[in-house]
């Protein structure tokens, strides 16, 4: 029985996805190296120096760590800018019903995401209070597709794996989820992934697998 929902953020709550692909997009292009959104896909759920590596590619040799740690400071500087402009009003109406219901289900809520703008993130749109516990890229030291964030979320709010839920949209979190022994949601891109418990398009499509 599903007694706990750990919810994966950027691209599954809020589509700060997208504001990753554009600051990345920007580091890329004045570094004149080639990215589009086929390549951003392998970044969900990925920490932010493993996923300057993967935009790098072979070209990772050619800078120093000085020049990589920059590089990512630089990234996140351009990502923060645009998460200042976010407000309540980026919160979909399906994620806000959704999270209202689970609210008054009184099934316990974690957040489970690699990055470490988190709380700003839950802040600027509002919707910290809607869970019980925030797992993020500043308490683990390996990101996914390990389990620790999802782990370190059940811990927090007192469930076992095998009590919760992670929803997911990214390859590397369904990973994660079925490597820690949890139930895996999978919407969006990680719809492909054949792990998948369930495939969700939309955040409410999870009412109706929480009451099986
Ligand atoms: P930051 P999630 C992940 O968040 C993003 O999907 C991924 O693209 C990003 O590199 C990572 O967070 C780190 O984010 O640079 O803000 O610390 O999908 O696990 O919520
Ligand atoms: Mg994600």
């Amino acid at each position: 029985m599903i007694k706990g929902i750990i919810f994966d953020l950027d691209g599954v709550l809020l589509s700060t996805d997208e504001f990753h692909y554009q600051a990345w997009k920007k580091l890329a292009d004045r570094l004149g190296i080639y990215f589009d959104k086929t390549i951003n896909n392998k970044l969900r759920g990925v920490s932010r120096m493993a996923s300057l590596e993967i935009i790098l590619g072979d070209k990772s040799k050619n800078f120093t760590q000085e020049q990589k740690d920059a590089f990512a400071e630089e990234k996140n500087n351009t990502y923060r800018e645009l998460l200042s402009q976010m407000t309540p009003a980026d919160v979909s109406d399906d994620v806000r019903a959704t999270l209202e219901k689970i609210r008054l289900s009184g099934i316990k809520t974690a957040i489970g995401s690699s990055s470490k703008n988190t709380k700003y993130i839950l802040s600027q749109t509002n919707i910290t209070d809607y869970f019980d516990a925030i797992s993020d890229g500043n308490n683990i030291t390996k990101s996914k597709p390990d389990p620790e964030v999802f782990l370190k979320a059940a811990e927090y709010i007192g469930l076992a794996p095998s009590e919760c839920i992670v929803v997911e949209d990214a390859h590397a979190g369904i990973d994660a989820a079925k490597a820690g022994g949890f139930t895996a949601a999978a919407i969006g891109d990680a719809k492909t992934h054949a792990q998948a418990d369930y495939k969700i398009n939309e955040l409410k499509d999870l009412l109706q697998i929480i009451e099986q």
